[in-house]
């Protein structure tokens, strides 16, 4: 594949992960299956159509893997070791941006070794990209990992049109100015053509940073990036780049699909009735990560029952929380933090027929997260800064009952689009109780009225549709690949 001289891909996806989990069986067999995720069930159909190839890491460390094809997609593996992994995407990328970007919830770390590795690994990334684009090729780099590659790709391959979509929040200047390597960072995004974010508000952060750090003129969505080397604010010769809002959504025909299977739902059936058929059953799916505010769901949770307004007779919360970035002190920290209060919880309000909270410290396959879903009368997403929280969104695209009910926060990405949920400040507890209950009391037709309101935003704007928006950005309309529908 890139051992033919010419590189050749029109279409280019760059990601941290590869979207594919490496297997080896006993007798040294290998098998590459495809992690289930929205980007590439977005992305899938497109890149079959225009001749695309997926550079990424694959997942193991230390390890050369050839370029190979799974699924109809090409797959360039980008080789990291064990340091990189430490240094470039434990921390810089999760212990120091990853914080910082999320309002400062937890400390971020400002070490030098972790940003070398971080420059070190775009570099790779950027090479990787660099070297099967072929000419004029469109290439989508992903996420607060490879906020570099932009500018290493336009320096190696000024002939490429490079978009750049950020999955997580875009700090306000304040925070960000905190960022020992900011100009560096801000400077390899300007490398890109378009800068995706999530919320109107990230695009207005990522700009004011641009004017206050760089000084560059900017109208609305346009930045002009002077392209000479002179100073700062100069003005000639410049590049028009964009930096605009791109809402990411689900696959929402899947998932539909799934919760009308009859096997889904007699499991949602089958896990009511395992935890006792509850008057009211409230779920919370997260990555086990101090963002998506599982403590203040819990002492909320904790003290409408000690309060006697909510009783374990009545409702049971099921809280799933995958493990996540399990090496990284903060999460170790969190995960002792959360288990601890979920064990007093039980210890004191459960009784031997009735459970407060169901913790699942476990990934679940789709089919049961569904299942899940289809069960919950209530959905709490808490989080205290989300790019966007996907679980809301695959909440309502599974409720095609048009039943249940969204408590979200409203500073998750998914709160603008989404504004039929109770939108909560998961900060103010007293709030966010009073929320709880109402949900849990809400009529029927109030309901309905909300879900199907709910319902129809996230069916317009799917993730195919996002995709396809982003991509249309970034060619402007001209030299659209093959595969993408209008609007
Ligand atoms: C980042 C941004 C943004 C979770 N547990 C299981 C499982 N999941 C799936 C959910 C959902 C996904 O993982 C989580 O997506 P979120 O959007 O909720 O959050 P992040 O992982 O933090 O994602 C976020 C997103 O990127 C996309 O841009 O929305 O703001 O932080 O799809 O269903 N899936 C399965 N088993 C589990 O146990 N199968």
């Amino acid at each position: 594949m890139t051992s033919s001289a010419e590189p050749t891909y029109t279409l280019v996806v760059v990601s941290n992960r590869l979207p594919v989990d490496y297997d080896e069986a006993a007798d040294g067999a290998v098998t590459w299956r495809t992690s289930p995720g929205g980007l590439v069930t977005a992305l899938e159909p497109l890149m079959r159509s225009s001749h695309g190839a997926w550079v990424g890491w694959p997942g193991v460390a230390d390890r050369d893997f050839e370029p190979f094809e799974n699924d109809g997609i090409s797959l360039v593996p980008v080789r990291l070791n064990e340091t990189d992994i430490e240094d470039y995407y434990e921390g810089f990328s999760n212990d120091t941006l990853w914080p910082l970007y999320h309002d400062v919830i937890a400390p971020p770390s400002f070490h030098r070794e972790t940003w070398d590795a971080y420059v070190r690994v775009n570099r790779r990334f950027a090479a990787a990209a660099a070297a099967v684009a072929a000419p004029g090729a469109t290439v989508w780099v992903h996420d607060y990992q490879l906020q570099l590659v932009p500018r290493m790709l336009r320096e190696a391959r000024p002939d490429l049109v490079i978009g750049f979509f950020n999955h997580i929040p875009f700090p306000p200047y304040g925070i960000y100015a905190q960022l020992p390597w900011r100009k560096q960072i801000l400077h390899g995004l300007l490398g890109a053509d378009v800068i995706g974010f999530q919320r109107v508000a990230d695009a207005g952060n990522f700009t004011q940073a641009v004017r206050r750090l760089f000084g560059y003129p900017t109208r609305g969505v346009v930045i002009d990036v002077p392209t000479g080397d002179g100073p700062i604010g100069q003005t000639g010769d410049s590049r028009r780049v964009i930096a605009k809002h791109f809402p990411i959504s689900i696959d929402a025909a899947s998932y539909e699909e799934l919760a009308r299977r009859p096997d889904i739902q007699a499991r949602a059936r089958q896990i009511r009735e395992d935890l006792g058929n509850p008057k009211t059953l409230m779920l919370g799916v997260d990555r086990l990560d101090y963002t998506k505010g599982i403590g203040h769901r819990l002492k909320a949770f904790g003290e409408l029952l000690a309060d006697g307004r909510l009783s374990v007779e009545d409702v049971t919360l099921v809280q799933v929380a995958s493990p996540s970035r399990e090496r990284v002190s903060t999460y170790m920290a969190l995960r002792d933090e959360i288990e601890l209060a979920v064990g007093r919880l039980n210890g004191d309000f459960s009784t031997i027929s009735h459970t407060a909270i169901s913790y699942h410290h476990h990934s679940y396959p789709r089919e049961e997260m569904v299942a899940m879903y289809l069960a919950a009368d209530v959905m709490l997403v808490t989080a205290l800064r989300d790019g966007m929280n996907l679980v809301a969104k695959e909440y309502v695209a599974v409720r095609f009952d048009v039943d249940g009910v969204l408590v979200l926060s409203e500073f998750a990405g998914a709160a603008d689009e989404l504004k039929q949920a109770i939108l909560i400040n998961p900060h103010d507890i007293d709030g966010t109780k009073d929320a709880i209950v109402r949900a849990v009391e809400m009529p029927k037709r109030e309901r309905t009225r909300r879900m199907r309101s709910l319902r129809r935003k996230v069916a317009e704007n799917d993730v195919a549709a996002w995709s396809a928006s982003f991509l249309r950005a970034l060619t402007g309309g001209a030299a659209v690949p093959a595969g993408i529908p209008d609007d």
